[in-house]
């Protein structure tokens, strides 16, 4: 079964991203340990901004868990074929060319030959336009929380012209995650699995976001400055 199967399955999903910037090795370690302790169903590995070399994260990752892992690459840079899968990210709230089709030229003939699963993703950026790194490095505006009939209207074309999966992104650290009445909506008019990610904190918010109709929730930050919400988290995605 591939691992687009696997996450289309019923059931909901928790993904936990590293930003390989933001660990020590035990850190790394002692949360891979706990992902698989938890039940995480993906780990994912990406930033805005990262100095590291992946493909020795993604290694160290691999060897202490059977998690799969997927590439959430923030640019060309953070590329590997070290991973499970790659969510090959189209950023279809933004109007810029280099996220919609530049880098996907740039990035085809390494992805073609690594063998990784290609997970074709709708990116939607919601927000109020107050500063978030992937705003900023891929300079293109997100959609403001409140226009909910755009969003959905991205989020219908991205499953229109092929995308597997969409990503609600309210951006890494967002004080306000997207609201549950977005993800309702976006929801009821698409029939690929739903991610939602961006300053998920606290058990409520996951599972006011699952009761809402995500698929899979994506929590970064908090697991990054507290180690014990992942367990918490975890929790809250699968009872
Ligand atoms: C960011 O959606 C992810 O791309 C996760 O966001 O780091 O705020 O959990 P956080």
């Amino acid at each position: 079964m591939t691992l687009y199967q696997k996450l289309a399955l019923p059931g909901k999903k928790f993904a936990v991203l590293i930003d390989p910037d933001q660990y020590t090795v035990q850190a790394l370690i002692a949360t891979v340990y706990a992902a698989q302790e938890t039940g995480v169903n993906l780990i994912l590995v990406g930033g805005s901004l990262v100095s590291d070399r992946i493909d020795a994260t993604i290694e160290l990752i691999k060897k202490n868990t059977d998690v799969p892992v997927v590439l959430f690459p923030g640019s060309l840079m953070q590329l590997s074929n070290k991973a499970d899968a790659i969510l090959l990210l189209s950023l279809i709230s933004g109007r810029n060319p280099d996220y919609l089709i530049g880098n996907h030229v740039l990035a085809a003939p390494f992805l073609k030959k690594s063998g990784m699963e290609i997970l074709p993703t709708g990116y939607i950026l919601v927000g109020e336009g107050n500063g978030s790194a992937v705003e900023y490095i891929s300079n293109t505006r997100p959609i403001p929380s409140n226009k909910h009939d755009i969003v959905v209207a991205t989020a219908i074309a991205g499953e229109l012209m092929g995308n597997q999966l969409i990503y609600l992104e309210s951006g890494s650290g967002a004080c306000k995650t997207i609201s549950p009445e977005l993800i309702r909506e976006v929801k009821r008019n698409i029939s690929i699995p739903l991610l939602v990610g961006g300053g998920i904190r606290h058990a409520v918010q996951v599972q006011e976001i699952i009761a809402a109709g995500a698929d899979i929730v994506v929590v970064g930050n908090a697991i990054e400055r507290d180690s014990k919400s992942l367990e918490i988290l975890a929790k809250a995605v699968h009872n």
